[in-house]
């Protein structure tokens, strides 16, 4: 499948609102990719991935966590964080994207990880600001995402754990770990 093709299976899969944040969040994830040293055409790939089984009946998205022995541990968790998986998944299987950098930056776009790759970091933050998000912090995000990938990402994860914690919410550690990290890193 070409790009063209990929992008129309993807487009058909989803409601025009998912598709439109899609199309954001790959334009944005180039944008940062060229200004962070990311390479583009895979943070294109995975951005146009990354939402893939987003729309998808959480439980048709849980069994196929279950199905293919994917991460049990996020089916504890709050059900926002299953497309992630779900997606890799289908990316490798139904699309053929054998990119492991790709796969990762899917899977582990809404929880982060210990190590985030830079194309990890860069389609988790573009999912954060790309121009058709809404949120609070927004703006302040945006705005250190011009000058530091990893305040910029340490500023998301603040903002969802946050929003976690307003909904009286449990948090995913990985989340925190990430967080964590992304802060001993900085020091
Ligand atoms: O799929 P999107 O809406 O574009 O964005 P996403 O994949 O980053 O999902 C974000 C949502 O996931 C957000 O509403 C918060 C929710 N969520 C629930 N539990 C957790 C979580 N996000 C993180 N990072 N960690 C959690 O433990
Ligand atoms: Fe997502
Ligand atoms: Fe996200
Ligand atoms: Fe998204």
């Amino acid at each position: 499948m070409d790009r063209e093709q990929l992008m129309e299976a993807v487009k058909a899969n989803m409601p025009e609102k998912r598709w439109i944040h899609t199309l954001g969040v790959m334009d944005m994830a180039v944008q940062l990719a060229h200004r962070y040293g990311a390479d583009p055409v895979k943070a294109d790939l995975a951005a146009l991935l990354h939402d893939y089984c987003k729309n998808w009946p959480v439980q048709q998205q849980a069994q196929l966590i279950k199905d293919h022995h994917l991460s049990q541990d996020v089916l504890d968790f709050d059900k926002e964080l299953w497309h992630a998986h779900a997606g890799a998944y289908m990316a490798k299987t139904q699309f053929g994207i054998e990119d492991e950098e790709v796969l990762d930056a899917i899977r582990y776009h809404t929880s982060g990880r210990e190590r985030m790759t830079l194309l990890d970091k860069v389609v988790c933050l573009a999912d954060y600001i790309e121009p058709g998000r809404h949120f609070p912090e927004v703006d302040t995000i945006r705005k250190l995402a011009e000058k530091s990938l990893d305040k910029a990402l340490i500023a998301g994860f603040d903002s969802t754990i946050g929003f976690l914690l307003s909904k009286g919410k449990r948090i995913f550690p990985l989340t925190v770990l990430t967080r964590n990290k992304l802060l001993e890193d900085g020091k």
